[in-house]
């Protein structure tokens, strides 16, 4: 606890980009491809990838299940711009407009930006929902286990130890990269 080796892998997943991919319509593993090759053709560089997960539906249940993923990455594309990048791809993947919490081919959201905090009516970091959401936290804490929270400085780790949110998120294929 506490030595240099922790503070130096804190600071290195604090000055990270986080992405949450998530789909539950189509062919979900090749939606998900399509959300990674789009955000490295558009020159965000990935660092790391977290396993896959299948998980159970929040806000809306009934609904199929999603897969969801979680990408940390190294950019200097500022914030509205990523996001814009992320609508870009979410298009190109076929995905329309429906209910909120709905079915969608990708969902790219963006998660946090080297621990900056905006609170915009176009753009919220960190992401609004992500601290009650298992099927965020579970794959971030995979790849990050030192990420903190800009807003309260915990560790997420710590967030998702305490987090009651019963929904199921099942590990499907171990991280390759
Ligand atoms: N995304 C939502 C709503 N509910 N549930 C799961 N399991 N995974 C998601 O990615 C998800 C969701 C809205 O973005
Ligand atoms: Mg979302
Ligand atoms: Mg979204």
């Amino acid at each position: 606890m506490g030595s240099v080796r922790d503070n130096a892998d804190a600071e290195l997943d604090d000055a990270g980009v986080y992405f949450c991919l998530g789909t539950n319509i189509g062919d979900r593993t090749a939606n998900l491809k399509f959300g990674i090759d789009g955000l490295e053709r558009a020159g965000v560089e990935i660092t790391r990838r977290s396993s896959v997960y299948e998980t159970e539906p929040v806000g809306v249940e009934d609904q199929p299940w999603f897969l969801n993923q979680v990408l940390a990455a190294r950019t200097d594309l500022p914030p509205r711009e990523l996001l814009a990048v992320c609508k870009r791809i979410e298009r190109a993947a076929g995905r329309q407009e429906t209910i909120r919490f709905g079915p969608r081919v990708l969902d790219i959201d963006l998660l946090l930006y080297k621990q900056m905090v905006i609170h915009a009516p176009d753009l919220e970091i960190p992401h609004p929902r992500m601290l009650n959401r298992r099927f965020v936290l579970v794959p971030l804490v995979e790849i990050a286990p030192h990420v903190r929270d800009p807003e309260s400085g915990v560790e997420l780790a710590h967030v998702l130890a305490g987090l009651d949110e019963g929904k199921k998120v099942k590990k499907l294929k171990a991280n390759e990269s």
